[in-house]
């Protein structure tokens, strides 16, 4: 991986994901209309990739290829940013809805999460959130018992789909474990180095969000990919960890993801309106620290393509 001080970070915007629930917040992006104006809004802030999930008009999270598509081709009708669509999806999806989106769509990045883990958003019921739907209510009530499955026959299946459609994979890894799974998997020959990899720090069941849990990820990255590490990047979850994280990337010279599916607050007493405004937050970092923000086409351009052999 180029070690370079003024090697640009590449910015994704998370704008919706899957976990996060609409009865949280008014201003989590829904329906097709809403997803893909805030990755419009988001490219224009300065984003260099957008993530998405769907979710339908209600704000419940969606696996239509249908809505996924009518998604990516607003956006690609209206700016060149990079589409990343996730593979993760979203709580009680199975492989097969969590995989037609991005067969549908042919995004140049899909996620790829590397290891089985307890995947807990609400251990504390005294801190949950006043629900509106059974959905979200059976998802509350789920905790505690809240599992991602990601077993390496899932992971293999995984990335023979991205490579039908050309998709590049971005290796999340939650802790230690995920990194020496990618190792495997490039040794195998399920991947193909360089892989781009993100740290995803915060979620109960994984690493924390400590800084020197990033530093110490960071470190062993760099030594168990070695040379088929080909970009490194941290997810932050949850105010001020986001921006946190996304400050110290920019300072090393990783990627980092911001977004309303992984934090909800802007400041400490201000919930976030828009994810360009958490765009914008990292924009100006950037900028203060001397650090250029990837322009979609060089992301792009450092995307490794699936060979054709
Ligand atoms: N919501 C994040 C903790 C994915 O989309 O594949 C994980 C995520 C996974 O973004
Ligand atoms: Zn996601």
């Amino acid at each position: 991986m180029l070690q370079d001080r003024y090697r640009p970070s590449a910015l994704t915007v998370a704008v919706t994901g899957g976990d996060v629930l609409p009865s949280q917040s008014e201003f989590i992006p829904r329906g097709v209309e809403g997803i893909a104006t805030a990755a419009i809004e988001s490219a224009r802030a300065g984003a260099s990739s957008v993530h998405l999930h769907a979710r339908d008009d209600d704000g419940r999270p969606s696996a239509s290829p249908a809505m996924f598509t009518e998604i990516v081709d607003a956006i690609r009708e209206q700016t060149d940013v990079v589409i990343n669509v996730t593979t993760g999806g979203a709580p009680g999806m199975k492989l097969q809805d969590k995989l037609v989106a991005m067969q549908a769509c042919k995004p140049d990045i899909c996620t790829f999460n590397l290891g089985t883990m307890n995947f807990e958003s609400w251990p504390d019921p005294a801190r949950w959130p006043n629900v509106q739907t059974d959905w979200e209510r059976e998802i509350l009530e789920g905790a505690g018992s809240a599992t991602f499955i990601n077993t390496l026959a899932m992971l293999r299946e995984t990335a023979a789909a991205a490579r039908d459609v050309d998709a590049t994979p971005e290796l999340e890894a939650y802790d230690l474990g995920h990194l020496y799974m990618a190792r495997h998997l490039i040794d195998e020959g399920t991947l193909q180095g360089p892989v781009r990899v993100q740290l995803v720090l915060g979620v109960l069941g994984g690493a924390g969000s400590a800084l020197e849990d990033l530093f110490t990820l960071h470190e062993r990255a760099h030594r168990i990919l070695g040379n088929d590490l080909a970009d490194l990047g941290v997810a932050g979850l949850g105010y001020p960890m986001q921006f946190r994280h996304a400050a110290t990337a920019l300072g090393l010279g990783m990627d980092c993801r911001v977004g309303i599916e992984d934090s909800l607050r802007v400041r400490r007493d201000q919930p976030v309106h828009s994810n360009a405004e958490m765009v914008e937050v990292v924009v100006d970092l950037a900028d203060l620290l001397g650090r250029p923000i990837a322009t979609p086409a060089e992301l792009r351009a450092r995307l490794t393509k699936w060979s054709k052999s």
